[in-house]
C-alpha cells in the first residue's frame, strides 16, 4: 500500500482501466479512485472498452468513461481494477502493459499478481472496498461523487448485501459513503428498479428457451445473437441474466448458453457458445467447466465450445443425471 501511495503521488498522467463488460464495482472502483486523485490535481483518464449498462448511468462522471484510451505515451501510471488478469480489460492489454507503471488493484483469489504495484484483497467485498481503503490512506475528503461510485461498487457485488462476501467492513463503509452524501434509495432506483423495454422483450424471449433436465435439478437457458438484434439490446444489458435460470425451484445448476457474435463458421452447422454455469454451492461447476476446458470457482464457472445446440444441450444434460 505505501509503495503505491508513494508512486500516485509520484504520477502525473494516469490512465484508470477495468475489465470489459464491466459491473458496478468496475465502473464504481474507477470512478471513485479517479475522482480522488483529481482532487490531488493528477490528469485522470477513464477507460473500459465496452458500453457502459443503462443502470449506471446515473453515477456522477460516467459519462467520462472513454472506450478508447487515447494516447497510450502520455501516461506516466495505469491502474488497473477489479481484473484477475491483464486481458480482462481487452483488446488495449498489451498496449497498457506498455505504461511505466501499472498498478493492480483487484478481489480476485484468481488474481495473476500482474503489474508493478498490486494491492490484493481478496477478503475484500469488492474493489470498491480496497479503493476506499487507500483514498482514506491519502486523506482526502470523500465527496458524494466518490461516495456513490464507492457505494455503488460494494452494493453490486455483494449482490444488494446479500452475498457471502457481506461483511462487517462492507457495512461500515456503505455507512460511511451514506453520511457523505451517497443515497441508498437512489441508487437501488437505478440499479433495480428501471428496465429498459428492450430488456423486458429479451427476457419474454429468453425465459422461453429455459429446459429442465427430467430431475429438475439443471436449468438450461438459451441467448442467441438472432434475439439480441430481434430485441435491440446490447451485450452490456446481459449481467446477471443467468440468475434467473438458477432461481427455480429445485434447481441445483443452471447453464447460459451464450452464442457468440460471428459465431458460426461457414460451411459447419454448429456456433460458437460461451457457457456460463451457478449453482446454489451444494454442485462443484468448476469440475463441469474443466471437462470441457473451462474453469472458474465452486458456484460459478465457463467455458468456450463450438457445437450445435441441440449437441450441446445433450451433453449439458447427461453430466446433469445424478445432481440430486
Ligand atoms: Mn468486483
Amino acid at each position: 500500500m505505501e509503495q503505491i501511495l508513494d508512486q500516485l503521488i509520484k504520477s502525473k498522467q494516469v490512465l484508470l482501466v477495468s475489465h470489459i463488460n464491466p459491473d458496478g464495482d468496475a465502473i464504481g472502483a474507477m470512478l471513485g479512485l479517479g475522482l480522488a486523485l483529481e482532487t490531488m490535481k493528477k490528469k485522470v483518464q477513464f477507460f473500459n472498452q465496452s458500453p457502459l449498462p443503462a443502470v449506471y448511468q446515473f453515477l456522477p462522471s460516467i459519462h467520462r468513461i472513454k472506450r478508447d484510451p487515447g494516447d497510450i505515451k502520455t501516461y506516466d501510471t495505469a491502474i488497473v481494477l477489479d481484473c484477475s488478469d491483464l486481458q480482462r480489460i481487452g483488446d488495449f492489454s498489451e498496449a497498457v502493459s506498455k505504461i511505466p507503471s501499472v498498478i493492480n488493484i483487484d478481489h480476485h483469489v484468481t488474481n495473476t499478481r500482474f503489474g508493478n504495484y498490486q494491492l490484493i484483497d481478496a477478503k475484500a467485498s469488492a474493489t470498491a472496498e480496497i479503493v476506499y481503503k487507500l483514498i482514506s490512506k491519502m486523506e482526502i475528503q470523500i465527496t458524494m461523487a466518490m461516495a456513490y461510485s464507492i457505494y455503488t461498487g460494494i452494493m453490486a457485488d455483494t449482490g444488494s448485501f446479500r452475498f457471502s462476501n457481506t461483511t462487517p467492513e462492507a457495512f461500515r463503509i456503505s455507512h460511511e459513503m451514506v453520511l457523505a452524501g451517497a443515497d441508498p434509495h437512489t441508487v437501488a432506483h437505478h440499479v433495480y428498479e428501471t428496465i429498459s423495454l428492450n430488456r423486458i422483450k429479451l427476457l419474454t424471449m429468453l425465459f422461453d428457451t429455459i429446459e429442465l433436465s427430467e430431475d429438475g435439478a439443471f436449468s438450461i437457458m438459451t441467448l442467441t445473437q438472432n434475439m439480441l438484434s430481434a430485441s435491440g439490446t446490447e451485450i452490456a444489458d446481459l449481467n446477471g441474466l443467468i440468475n434467473y435460470a438458477k432461481r427455480i425451484e429445485n434447481v441445483k445448476v443452471a447453464a447460459l448458453l451464450y452464442e457468440r457474435r460471428n459465431g458460426k463458421k461457414p460451411g459447419h452447422t454448429g456456433s460458437h457458445y460461451h457457457v456460463s454455469l451457478r449453482s446454489d454451492g451444494s454442485v462443484n461447476v468448476s469440475n463441469i467447466a474443466a471437462s470441457f476446458g473451462g474453469g472458474g470457482h465452486i458456484s460459478a464457472a465457463g467455458f468456450e465450445v463450438y457445437a450445435t445446440l441441440p449437441e450441446l444441450k445433450k451433453r449439458l444434460f447427461s453430466l446433469s443425471i445424478g445432481l440430486r
